[in-house]
């Protein structure tokens, strides 16, 4: 079994969790904020058989849009004055950024 964490964007997290579901699969869903854009993403936790694996990961390929925001970034120059002028900055998020994990043991109590 593995533990596959994948983070999402918010405007995937739904239809993510529908069609992961519709397969099968058992999925818990964090609300998470990133670090680098402090705004709110999805992160999710799936437990899937070996077996299921594979399937499981087309889906998160399959769903998750890569796109692209506007980022206020604070000036690294603060001059004179001492003061951080925020800057626009555009980055790439997403679609998903997936960690998988061996599962050492799996128990429902
Ligand atoms: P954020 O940390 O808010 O990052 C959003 C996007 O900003 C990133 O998209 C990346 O394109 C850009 N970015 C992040 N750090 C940057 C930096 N130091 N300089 C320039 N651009 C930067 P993604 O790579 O698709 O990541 C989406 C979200 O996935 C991240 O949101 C974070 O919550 C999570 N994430 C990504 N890599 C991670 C990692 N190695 N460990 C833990 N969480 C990660």
């Amino acid at each position: 079994m593995k533990l596959i964490i994948a983070i999402v964007q918010d405007e995937d997290a739904s239809r993510l969790i529908s069609n992961l579901m519709n397969e099968g699969f058992s999925v818990t869903k964090l609300a998470t904020t990133g670090g680098f854009l402090r705004a709110g993403n999805t992160t999710l936790l799936l437990g899937v058989e070996d077996t299921k694996f594979d399937a499981a990961m087309a889906v998160i390929e399959r769903v998750c849009k890569s796109r692209k925001q506007i980022a206020t970034s604070p000036s690294p120059v603060a001059g004179t004055t001492g003061v951080y002028v925020p800057y626009p900055i555009e980055v790439t998020v997403g679609g998903a950024t997936v960690f998988v994990l061996p599962v050492e043991q799996f128990s429902k109590f």
